[in-house]
């Protein structure tokens, strides 16, 4: 038991949630590795979300509003730590969930998808009872996508990506957008739109953006996806880290 007045509470509930997912079935075991990286990223950014992030976070909304085929694809850790708040946004988006998992067994993908529809998920694609199509340039079963989902899709977000997928869905033409809070990943490099904030942060602020933008005419959402400049969000990220620690801004 965790007192709320610990100067970690948030971390470690979320370690909390992180190994019940574990234990439950849901998480990988590098799974845990991965939450432990994203952790001291998380750590040298503040624990906050920064304006560079509230900048991804807009382009990615007006990107997903402007879709035609928006897909949400998720992992053990967004399954883990976000499953309601990937249902309210695909919900919001009218975009689909597809599960599409690196360390993929019939049974994680049977768990994965009885906890997206306990959060109220309708239609979740990726699932083993549906015949897949081959993304070009994958090998392994991440190759695998669902041809109502991540084949079909124009916009992606996927977050906690691997680079390999990444660099393979950008070769389809899709418009790539990730949450990772490392921006030094292959994956945040590689992306159209990367978001360097903890999926917990990041998730409730895309909803909220995507209310904001709802009532934005198009050619005003593309404005704000054409302005928005990847490398240098991320060149700005890491400024971000490293002038904190030099004591050059006040946090
Ligand atoms: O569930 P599976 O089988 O698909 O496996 C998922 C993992 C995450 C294990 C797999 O995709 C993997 O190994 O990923 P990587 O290559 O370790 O990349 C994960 C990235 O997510 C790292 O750059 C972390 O910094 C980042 N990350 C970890 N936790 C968070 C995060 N980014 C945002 N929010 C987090 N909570």
């Amino acid at each position: 038991m965790i007192h709320n007045d610990h100067p970690r509470y948030e971390s470690l509930k979320l370690r909390e949630k992180i190994v019940d997912a574990y234990k439950k079935g849901i998480l990988a075991e590098s799974g845990m590795i991965a939450h432990g990286r994203g952790e001291a990223f998380d750590y040298l950014l503040g624990e906050k979300t920064t304006v560079n992030s509230e900048k991804a976070v807009r382009a990615a909304a007006a990107a997903l509003i402007l879709a035609k085929n928006p897909v949400i694809s998720v992992n053990g850790n967004t399954v883990a730590l976000v499953p309601n708040e990937i249902v309210i946004l695909a919900d919001d988006l009218d975009a689909k969930i597809e599960i599409n998992l690196f360390h993929r067994t019939e049974k994680r993908v049977s768990i994965i998808e009885k906890v997206m529809n306990n959060a109220g998920a309708k239609n979740i694609l990726g699932t083993d009872h549906e015949e897949k199509a081959k993304i070009k340039g994958l090998e392994g079963p991440r190759a695998n996508s669902s041809r109502e989902g991540v084949y079909i899709a124009d916009v992606v977000l996927v977050p906690l990506e691997d680079g390999d997928r990444a660099e393979a869905l950008l070769k389809l033409d899709k418009l790539l957008i990730t949450i990772d809070l490392n921006p030094l990943s292959r994956t945040a490099k590689t992306a159209t739109i990367t978001i360097v904030d903890n999926i917990v942060r990041a998730i409730p602020n895309l909803i909220q953006a995507v209310h904001e933008l709802s009532n934005v005419d198009d050619p005003t959402l593309h404005q704000i996806v054409n302005d928005f400049n990847n490398q240098e969000n991320l060149d700005e990220s890491l400024k971000k880290i490293s002038d904190k620690h030099t004591g050059r801004v006040k946090p």
